[in-house]
């Protein structure tokens, strides 16, 4: 355990009747009249949750992991890696087997968990707002205060947006942010507490030393970091004070990410597997610690008797994988193979997704392919909240989890990959770097054109199909089959017609 302060601000309630009768408590009569006009509103916030299958709000837990690849679990058929308590999860939930993250890295993928939008509709689709991460932290004029201006235009762009938790938040949810996080402070996203709070925090992930020698917070999650890898307390602590308040609880610890520095314990248990190879053993410690820790925020829901009406789903921002060759010749951790994390193949892309409210959901397999633009309005379903943005892209899961709807095996799927580094705020066809598209067993990527130039990290330098029924690690390009040519001129629109950037300026 090592010695970082940890950071939890003071709970705030915004529980509608408690918050209207404390404003008037100076004249009694008002407070009487205002507390009938609370209890009313809550009167009707509960008729609200008549959407079907639904009783009561359910507590929301939403376990997030960092850089897994979508196979590296005990439920998706990987018995090398220990995945005990999210096996057990997978076990009493509905599986989306099948699921895909429109983009492979971080951020951009967590802000589509907060928003329901894909990154070109909610503008954040990169790690690092402009000028880029290596210029905001070597160039010798820009010092603290500098470095968090420029960070903090980009988060207005979901400061302004009806995110899961600030719609949560206006239903009487209290919403606890802890773990990976690139929003500033947690209220920006509409939490009502948490632990990211935009300064260092003094731990070993979350800081970042600038070249003028202040120190800053990273931008990825600064305090938030602590949980998971060095404590759970803060969740413990938060858990006590909820009491009857539904809560939605994000759990997005900075695990199974780099660097793969597990204790020693899990790396020893891992390595006792001789079919695990040495390249395997850092990151497959550290998914047995992430999972490790899922079993204990598990138990600390059902020991206080908060299990049955507790939703949780999990699901990973975007996939990685060990690479071999670069692992034997530097042994660095940011050795990922090309194919997964920031790709656009699927050791990237895909994720499983577990949906359970014991009671409430079906334990069972589907595997049409879903996105996780669909979980907001999943989870919006599921807590009965009808009040919500028109224009979110994503298809309710909702319906399947409880077997009342088979989920359509005609669905398309896209995204879009872009450089970690943003070139620009608001225009993301500007760094848009590919576009992709699958439906059924078809896979379109389109690299976007750039002249004379190729594309960034030159995964594809044109556009590239896969059958992934027949090609599951896509190494057979058949974008020149010819009795393939109308797969590819109906991608090809698909996507064209998805594919509909607007400038987010307005949003700035
Ligand atoms: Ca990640």
């Amino acid at each position: 355990m090592l010695d970082v302060p940890v950071h939890v601000n003071t709970p705030v309630h915004v529980n509608a009747t408690e918050s209207c009768a404390n404003k008037n408590m100076l004249d009694p009569w008002i407070a009487l009249g205002m507390l009938a006009l609370c209890l009313c509103f809550a009167c009707i916030t509960l008729a609200d949750d008549s959407v079907e299958g639904v009783q009561r709000s359910p507590n929301i837990v939403m376990l997030i992991a960092d850089d897994q690849q979508y196979s590296d679990f005990g439920f998706m058929g990987n018995l090398r890696v220990q995945t005990p308590n999210l096996d057990e999860l997978a076990r009493g939930s509905a599986i989306y087997t099948d699921a895909y993250v429109p983009s492979s890295v971080c951020r951009p993928s967590l802000v589509t968990l907060l928003t329901g939008l894909y990154p070109h509709q909610h503008g954040v689709h990169f790690n690092h707002p402009p000028p880029g991460f290596a210029r905001l932290t070597k160039s010798p004029g820009i010092g603290k205060a500098e470095f968090d201006q420029l960070r903090q235009r980009a988060i207005t762009l979901v400061r302004k947006r009806p995110t899961l938790p600030r719609l949560l938040a206006a239903r009487g949810y209290r919403c606890f942010q802890t773990g990976k996080y690139w929003e500033g402070h947690w209220k920006n996203a509409g939490f009502t507490e948490g632990m990211t709070i935009t300064q260092p925090s003094g731990g070993l992930y979350g800081d970042k030393q600038l070249a003028n020698g202040d120190w800053v917070a990273h931008g990825n999650g600064d305090h938030g970091l602590a949980i998971g890898r060095e404590t759970m307390e803060p969740i413990a602590t938060f858990l006590d004070d909820v009491q009857q308040d539904p809560f939605l609880l994000w759990y997005a610890p900075f695990l199974p990410h780099t660097p793969h520095d597990s204790p020693e314990r899990y790396k020893q248990a891992v390595a006792e597997n001789p079919d695990v190879k040495p390249h395997e053993i850092p990151y497959f410690a550290a998914i047995m610690q992430f999972d490790e820790t899922v079993g204990q925020l598990m138990q600390m829901i059902e020991q206080r008797g908060l299990r049955d009406n507790t939703l949780f789903v999990f699901v990973s921002d975007n996939g990685w994988a060990p690479d071999p060759m670069r692992f034997r010749k530097s042994k660095k951790e940011w050795d990922h193979t090309r194919t997964s994390k920031r790709s656009p193949f699927e050791p990237g892309l895909r994720t499983p997704i577990l949906i359970r409210w014991i009671g409430r959901t079906k334990a069972g397999k589907h595997s049409a392919l879903v996105s996780t633009i669909d979980l907001m309005p999943t989870l919006l379903d599921a807590a009965g909240v009808k009040n919500r943005p028109e224009d979110l892209p994503g298809t309710s899961l909702w319906p399947s989890a409880i077997g009342q709807k088979t989920l359509s095996p005609e669905r398309a799927v896209f995204g879009a990959i872009y450089p970690g580094d943003a070139s620009t705020l608001g225009v993301p066809e500007k760094d848009l770097a590919y576009r992709w598209v699958r439906k059924g067993r078809y896979k379109l990527i389109v690299p976007k054109p750039r002249g004379t130039q190729s594309p960034w990290n030159e995964y594809v330098d044109s556009p590239a199909l896969f059958d992934l029924a027949s090609d599951p690690h896509e190494r057979k390009n058949l974008i020149h089959d010819p009795s393939l040519a109308s797969v590819i001129t109906s991608l090809s629109k698909i996507l064209d017609d998805w594919w509909s950037p607007h400038a987010l300026n307005g949003d700035l």
